[in-house]
């Protein structure tokens, strides 16, 4: 029997590669995989520790706070700004950036996160996600952050990642040398690599959409969605959870396409282009998929604020292409 690799082995390998490195990207992976053991806990017991539900409070999402998004929030914060290789957080659940350490000015690292995507399905027991994208800071180590460290384009990544608090919980991440995925063990507390070299299937026949949003789609996804739904293939099938990361890694190992069009008065959509947009996106295309919104590439997208929200249409490369066709064909 082949030795499963741990995460932590898998990562010490990965920094093995680059001698000169300083062992801060490794430290950081090694932390974010410990938060996902701590939130890991909390949310299979969620039922059990009085911890389901919502908080009083409204996030800069504009979104009722679910009692495990404050909990994920802060373990991660904690257990990051406690390793040193960060020196500030973005967060779905924060107005602002925080600094980590001494107002930031160390820590070779800024990252970007969603700490629990797809809280609202936590009273109904479905697979909720958190989302990473980590980038080199752009201001000299020693001087304070600013927004331009969080403002870089997803080509600009160093890592981004996924944890799926699913039916097994996984974290699945890239580094820009292909994807890889990592199942918990719960029984020793260790991830281990149990999926490598993720890439898409050639060819997906699942397509990921909120159908109530259709009549306020544009005309070439609605053309999209129906060519999907009249297509003489009969695995054509819609799977739609209502997950982010459930959704996108179920068509990462079946294939398939996920969408969150830009709608009739709300043109930017609904996901946030920071912190799931652009780390899904690096994952995507890492695996031979393709991420994209209304103009083309996300990877390419400068955001101009923290919480800007994109169009978004992640997936098999031969479905992103079916559907561009439908933007090019003459509007009936
Ligand atoms: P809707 C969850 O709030 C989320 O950000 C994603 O995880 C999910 O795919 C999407 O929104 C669901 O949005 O409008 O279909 O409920």
């Amino acid at each position: 029997m082949t030795k499963t690799v741990t995460l932590q082995e898998f990562i010490m390998d990965g920094q093995a590669a680059f001698p000169f490195v300083s062992g801060q990207l490794t430290r950081l992976l090694t932390d974010l995989a410990i938060g996902a053991k701590i939130v890991n806990h909390q949310v299979n017991r969620a039922g059990l520790a009085g911890i389901l539900g919502a908080t009083d409070n409204i996030n800069v999402q504009d979104e009722q706070q679910q009692k495990l998004d404050v909990f994920a929030d802060r373990t991660f914060q904690r257990i990051l700004t406690a390793g040193k290789s960060v020196a500030g957080i973005g967060s779905e659940e924060r107005e602002d950036f925080i600094l980590c350490g001494d107002a930031g000015r160390h820590g070779k690292y800024v990252v970007m996160i969603d700490p629990l995507d797809g809280s609202s399905n936590i009273d109904v027991n479905v697979s909720i996600g958190t989302i990473f994208s980590i980038h080199k800071r752009t201001t000299p180590m020693g001087e304070p952050l600013t927004d331009e460290d969080f403002l870089q384009p997803g080509d600009r990544q160093v890592a981004a990642g996924y944890i799926l608090y699913g039916s097994s919980t996984m974290l699945v991440y890239t580094t820009g040398t292909g994807v890889n995925g990592f199942t918990l063990d719960p029984a020793v507390g260790e991830f281990f690599l149990s999926h490598p070299g993720m890439q898409f299937p050639e060819h997906g026949s699942t397509y990921s959409i909120n159908d109530a949003l259709l009549s306020r789609a544009t005309p070439p996804v609605r053309t999209f969605i129906d060519g999907c739904r009249e297509t003489s293939d009969p695995a054509f099938r819609a799977r739609y959870i209502g997950s982010l990361v459930a959704d996108f890694h179920r068509n990462l190992i079946h294939g398939g396409i996920y969408l969150y069009p830009s709608l009739v008065g709300k043109p930017e959509g609904k996901l946030r282009l920071l912190y799931e947009c652009a780390p899904l996106a690096f994952i995507a295309e890492q695996a031979g998929g393709s991420a994209e919104d209304d103009q083309g590439r996300i990877m390419e997208r400068t955001p101009s604020h923290l919480h800007e929200r994109v169009p978004f249409y992640v997936g098999s490369r031969h479905l992103l292409h079916a559907l561009n066709a439908c933007r090019k064909a003459p509007v009936n």
